[in-house]
């Protein structure tokens, strides 16, 4: 015999997958498919007065990391070392982001990154190690 408290839990359960259907809208009706993988990460990184905070991060393939300026100097950028990817001079206020994802094809590796306006006088550098098999990157990333 069910008691009222379980009879409103069992009505909720079942409104669940009626609201999300819903809220998916007219793609496939199928339900989502079990994944293998975990769900993408955001990694942050803060922007700070002439360092990365923390300098090294580690992500799973296929996270985001998100760089936020937090500091009061403008002027820096999120150079990779590699040539891959390059912010320019997005950090004009505080607040501002550059994004990047750094997908399978990357992993097992450790990408290097420095700060173009504070590379020699501070050594503004950094690294993003993708997956738990990326090496350690070199002293001062
Ligand atoms: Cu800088």
């Amino acid at each position: 015999m069910p008691t009222p408290r379980s009879t409103r839990f069992l009505v909720e359960a079942a409104a669940l997958p009626l609201l999300f259907a819903v809220a998916c809208g007219g793609g496939s009706s199928s339900p989502t498919a079990p994944v293998a993988t975990p769900m993408p990460s955001l990694v942050t990184v803060e922007i700070q007065d002439s360092a990365y905070s923390p300098k090294s991060v580690v992500v799973q393939p296929g996270d985001r990391v998100r760089w936020v300026f937090r500091g009061s100097l403008a002027g820096h950028t999120v150079t990779a070392e590699d040539g891959s990817f390059d912010s320019g001079f997005v950090f004009t206020q505080s607040g501002a982001t550059y994004e990047r994802v750094f997908g399978t094809d990357l992993a097992g590796r450790t990408i290097t990154y420095k700060c173009n306006s504070h590379y020699f006088c501070c050594q503004m550098q950094g690294s993003v190690r993708v997956g738990s098999g990326a090496p350690p990157p070199p002293p001062g990333y």
